[in-house]
């Protein structure tokens, strides 16, 4: 269908094809949308590339949410490129490993900090700068899971950070709303991704979420991608300041 049409957008956190980044261009592509990718670091230039060429896209450069240079320069391409901006999607999140294991009163202020920045300050970072391209409104999106609304086995640092990108979801819907940019977010149930891989005892929350969600399964990357073309489309023009769960409605059981 064509309902993405004419529409724009940049998607950061594409690591492989395994990644909800890719789940999210693929669909938005399907519907019609011209998608710029960005890559962190030359090791995954190399596979983030080859997938924005199948995808009929652009690779806009390195982004690495922790140098704000990066950061501009990759929103100075898009507007080189695209001219202006219709919607962007944020899949970005990180935390050391060995913390995301154990007990959360155990977190250093180091990865803390770390965590914060990476995986809830860059969406505002990136709001911020995709305000001045979004000239004829838009819309944001970013990833969040239910570690954020709930205590879950070894998320630890990582749900405090989700809960936190959920209100600025709110706050930043909020500011920039005036501007027909809406924002919102998908919290997604768990996939194995190469993030998700750094989570201890996955497997057994894969099993825990087939077993125990309304739908008996867990979701794919498709399916987010799906849901996604709904807050990026103007199918979702009266949602702003959303978290929409795309988790086989684990959220109503756990
Ligand atoms: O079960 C899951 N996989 C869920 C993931 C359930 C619910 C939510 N999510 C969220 C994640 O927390 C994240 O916000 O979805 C988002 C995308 O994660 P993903 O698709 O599961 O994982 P992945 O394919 O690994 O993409 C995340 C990418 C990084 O990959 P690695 O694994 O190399 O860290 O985020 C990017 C990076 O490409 N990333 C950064 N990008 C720019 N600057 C940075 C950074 N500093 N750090 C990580």
């Amino acid at each position: 269908s064509g309902l993405m049409a004419g529409k724009r957008g940049l998607i950061l956190g594409v690591a492989n094809n395994r990644s909800i980044a890719y789940g999210i261009a693929k669909a938005a592509r399907a519907h019609g949308a011209e998608v710029a990718l960005t890559y962190q670091g030359e090791a995954l230039k190399k596979r983030v590339a080859p997938l924005a060429a199948e995808l009929g896209g652009h690779v806009v450069g390195h982004c690495d949410v922790t140098e704000p240079a990066s950061l501009d320069a990759v929103f100075a391409e898009t507007e080189r490129l695209f001219g202006r901006l219709d919607f962007l999607v944020h899949a970005i999140a990180f935390s050391n490993k060995d913390e995301l294991d154990g007990r959360y009163v155990d977190t250093t202020a180091d990865n803390f900090s770390k965590t914060m920045f990476i995986s809830c300050y860059s969406f505002t970072a990136i709001a911020q700068r995709a305000e001045k391209l979004m000239t004829n409104g838009g819309s944001l999106l970013t990833l969040t899971y239910y570690g954020a609304e709930k205590w879950m086995p070894h998320y630890n640092v990582m749900g405090v950070a989700k809960a936190a990108l959920e209100a600025s979801v709110r706050y930043l819907a909020a500011d920039l709303g005036p501007k027909n940019i809406r924002v919102n977010a998908i919290s997604a149930g768990p996939i194995k991704t190469l993030a998700a891989s750094g989570i201890g005892d996955f497997r057994y929350i894969l099993k825990w979420n087939e077993l125990n969600s309304p739908l008996r399964r867990t979701v794919s990357t498709d399916e987010v991608g799906d849901a996604g073309v709904y807050l990026l489309s103007d199918l979702s023009r009266g949602v702003t300041g959303e978290v929409h769960h795309v988790d086989a409605g684990y959220h109503i059981v756990g």
